[in-house]
C-alpha cells in the first residue's frame, strides 16, 4: 500500500489579531483558487478539520425567511424574480402587516427555527418603510428569536435605527466577484454593497453576506467572490452560499447547471477561509439531493434556510428537512441543550 500525502493550503500572510470576531487573513484569489483545485478528498478533509476546530459539527443553525415586501423592485439583478426588469410574474405586493409577520415568526419558532429573516424587494428602504420594519424587528425579538433583515442598501441613519431596535444580523450579499458583477447588475455598484456592509459592521450589527454560484461565472470568479468575503475585516459572521434558483422570465432562467460537486467545493472553501463563520447552505436546496446536502454539511455548512419558502421560490418542506437531519444525526441549534 502506498502512503498518500494530504495537500494543505494556507493563506500566505498572517492574521490581524486585533479584530473582534472572525480573524481576518488576507487570501489572494490565486490562493483561494488553489483550494478549489485540491483533490476533492483533500479539500473536504481540510474543511472538516477547520470545522471541527470551531463548531459542534452536528448542530445546524436554522433561519426561516419571510418576504415582507415582494416584487416590483427597481433594481435589474439578472438572477432575481422580483426585479421589475424581469418577467417572472412575481406581483408587486404591499408590505405585510405587523400581525402577519409575528404570526409567521411564531410558526417558524414552533418548528425549530432559531432565526427569522425578513426580506424586502427594495433597492433601499424609505424612512416610512423603516418605521414599520423597526416594529417588526422588535416584535420578533420579543418572541425570543434571533432577528435578521435584508432590505437593500442602508444609510447611517437606517443602520442606527436597526441597531436600536436590537437587530441581530443584517444580510447584504456581495453576490459575485467584482469582475463578474457588471454582467448581472447595472443599477448599483459593488462599492455600494461594500459601503452598506461597512456601516452595518461599524454599528456592531452582525454581518451576513455571501453570494450566488451557478450564474455562469468562471472558477477564478467563484474564487474571487470567496476571497472578497474572506478579506472583509473581519469576515462576516454568517455567509450564505446560494446555488442559483433558475426562474423562468429572469435573465438567468436558462443558465447552465453547476456541477453539484463544485457547489460542495464552494462550501468547503468558504469554511476554510472563514473558519468561525456560520456557512449557510442557502437557496437551491429544493433541487439538491440528500446526498449532495450531506456532502455540504461534511464540507462545513452549519446553517440552512428552513421552511417551505425562501422569498418567492420554494424550499424543502419541514418534514423532508427533519428527516434529513435525523438521517444524518444532526439537530437544530435552537434545540441543542
Ligand atoms: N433587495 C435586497 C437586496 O438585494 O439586498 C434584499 C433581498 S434580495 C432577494 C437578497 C438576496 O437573495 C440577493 O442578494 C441574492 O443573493 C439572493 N437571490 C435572489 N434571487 C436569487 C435566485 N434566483 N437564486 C439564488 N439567490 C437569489
Ligand atoms: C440569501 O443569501 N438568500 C436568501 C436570503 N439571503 C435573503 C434569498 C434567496 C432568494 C431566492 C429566490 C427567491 O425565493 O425569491
Ligand atoms: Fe431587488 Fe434585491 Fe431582487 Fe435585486 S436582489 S432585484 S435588489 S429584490
Amino acid at each position: 500500500m502506498t502512503t498518500q500525502t494530504v495537500q494543505f493550503l494556507r493563506p500566505s500572510k498572517s492574521a490581524d489579531s486585533a479584530k473582534p470576531s472572525g480573524i481576518a487573513q488576507r487570501w489572494s484569489v490565486d490562493e483561494v483558487e488553489a483550494l478549489f483545485k485540491l483533490p476533492f478528498a483533500d479539500l473536504l478533509y481540510q474543511a472538516q478539520q477547520v470545522h471541527r476546530e470551531h463548531f459542534d459539527v452536528n448542530a445546524v443553525q436554522l433561519s426561516t425567511l419571510l418576504s415582507i415586501k415582494s416584487g416590483g423592485c427597481t433594481e435589474d439583478c439578472g438572477y432575481c424574480p422580483q426585479s421589475a426588469f424581469n418577467s417572472a410574474g412575481v406581483e408587486d405586493q404591499e408590505m405585510l402587516k405587523l400581525e402577519a409577520v409575528v404570526k409567521a415568526a411564531r410558526a417558524a419558532q414552533q418548528k425549530g427555527a432559531g432565526r427569522f429573516c425578513m426580506g424586502a424587494a427594495w433597492r433601499e428602504p424609505s424612512d416610512a418603510d423603516m418605521a414599520s420594519v423597526v416594529k417588526m424587528v422588535e416584535a420578533v425579538r420579543d418572541l425570543g428569536m434571533e432577528t435578521c433583515a435584508t432590505l437593500g442598501m442602508l444609510s447611517e441613519e437606517h443602520v442606527e435605527q436597526l441597531r436600536e431596535a436590537g437587530l441581530d444580523y443584517y444580510n447584504h450579499n456581495l453576490d459575485s466577484a467584482p469582475d463578474f458583477y457588471g454582467e448581472i447588475i447595472t443599477t448599483r455598484d459593488y462599492q455600494d454593497r461594500l459601503d452598506t456592509l461597512e456601516r452595518v459592521r461599524r454599528a456592531g450589527i452582525n454581518v451576513c453576506s455571501g453570494g450566488i454560484v451557478g450564474m455562469g461565472e468562471s472558477l477564478t470568479q467563484r474564487a474571487g467572490l470567496i476571497a472578497q468575503l474572506a478579506n472583509l475585516n473581519p469576515y462576516p459572521e454568517s455567509v450564505p452560499i446560494n446555488n442559483l434558483v433558475k426562474v423562468e422570465g429572469t435573465a438567468m432562467g436558462n443558465a447552465a447547471d453547476l456541477d453539484p460537486l463544485d457547489f460542495v467545493r464552494t462550501i468547503a472553501v468558504a469554511r476554510i477561509t472563514m473558519p468561525k463563520a456560520r456557512v449557510r447552505l442557502s437557496a437551491g436546496r429544493q433541487q439538491m439531493s440528500d446526498a449532495v446536502q450531506a456532502l455540504c454539511f461534511l464540507a462545513g455548512a452549519n446553517s440552512m434556510f428552513y421552511g417551505e419558502r425562501l422569498l418567492t421560490t420554494g424550499n424543502p418542506d419541514v418534514e423532508r428537512d427533519r428527516a434529513l437531519l435525523d438521517k444524518l444525526g444532526m439537530y437544530p441549534l435552537a434545540e441543542k441543550m
